[in-house]
């Protein structure tokens, strides 16, 4: 299936030209051209739904994305997004090693969850050496290692009606004149439970580092890089996105990416 890799500053430029041609000129044309009822939006999402929906019916469930061979990692995994998030709650937590950095399971489960590294560290783990692939184009092969998701949620025992699940990020995102924005991702069910979907604390067998998300990012190996969040701060299960940011499921998505973000 073909994509369309866009650069991201180039995406960013186009939706605040989309915005200034719109009769209304500053952020509140900005804020028009992402409200719920856009017809630039409308057409995006109804796209983005019959990938989903193509993706879902053609895929298997379980099918694996690609592992490589600890000789073909070239290079140490490359640094993207926040690299070195300065809020406050983040900091403190880093500056004691995450000593009292508490994961929280909550929303839609049977038994709430706060585990420290250390719980998370003692669960079966798994390692898998996996191709990152950006939407700006890039690529990198890693090593990561982690608990499974499924593991954690089996953990929490999630109720019937959950059908996704949310990762809270410690960095905000500056969006210049419309604020800060707190980092955000969703995934369904059947990401959440894939055998590779990991919550990892381990890159290339050292401890994750800041700059790629420590002390925990998730791992979704059949998407793009920017489904998987970096500085987890809590996990929510939820029955509807709608809640969150601007409502569609993630940081980029609320700016016009896909919410599936399959490959
Ligand atoms: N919290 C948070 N998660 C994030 C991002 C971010 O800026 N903040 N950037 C995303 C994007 S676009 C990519 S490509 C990857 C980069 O992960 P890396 O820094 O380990 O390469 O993290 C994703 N997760
Ligand atoms: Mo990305």
């Amino acid at each position: 299936m073909s994509r369309l890799l866009i650069n991201r500053r180039r995406f960013l430029m186009a939706a605040g030209m989309a915005a200034s041609t719109l009769p209304l000129a500053g952020c509140d044309a900005f804020d028009g051209f992402l409200q719920n009822r856009s017809p630039v939006r409308d057409v995006l999402a109804s796209a983005n739904n019959l990938t989903y929906r193509v993706q879902r019916l053609l895929m298997d469930a379980d099918r694996l994305a690609p592992e490589f061979a600890e000789s073909e990692i070239r290079q140490g995994q490359r640094p993207n997004g926040s690299t070195d998030p300065t809020d406050p709650e983040y900091i403190a937590l880093q500056q004691q090693d995450f000593a009292g950095y508490r994961l929280g399971i909550t929303g839609l489960v049977e038994k709430t969850l706060s585990l420290t590294l250390t719980e998370l560290r003692n669960m079966p783990a798994r390692t898998q050496i996996t191709r990152h692939d950006c939407v700006e184009g890039w690529s990198c092969i890693a090593k990561w290692t982690g608990v499974p998701l499924a593991t954690v949620l089996d953990e929490a025992k999630i109720k019937p009606e959950a059908r996704y699940i949310v990762f809270h990020c410690f960095d905000l995102m500056d969006l210049g004149l419309s604020g800060p924005a707190a980092y955000y991702e969703s995934i369904d069910l059947i990401d959440a439970r894939h055998p590779q979907t990991i919550l990892a604390y381990g890159l290339n067998g050292r401890p994750l580092p800041v700059a790629n998300g420590a002390p925990l990012r998730v791992r979704i190996e059949r998407q793009l890089g920017y489904k998987m969040a970096k500085y987890i701060s809590a996990i929510e299960v939820v029955s509807d996105l709608s809640p969150f940011g601007r409502g569609r499921g993630g940081f980029w998505e609320d700016l016009g990416y896909d919410w599936y973000a399959g490959i």
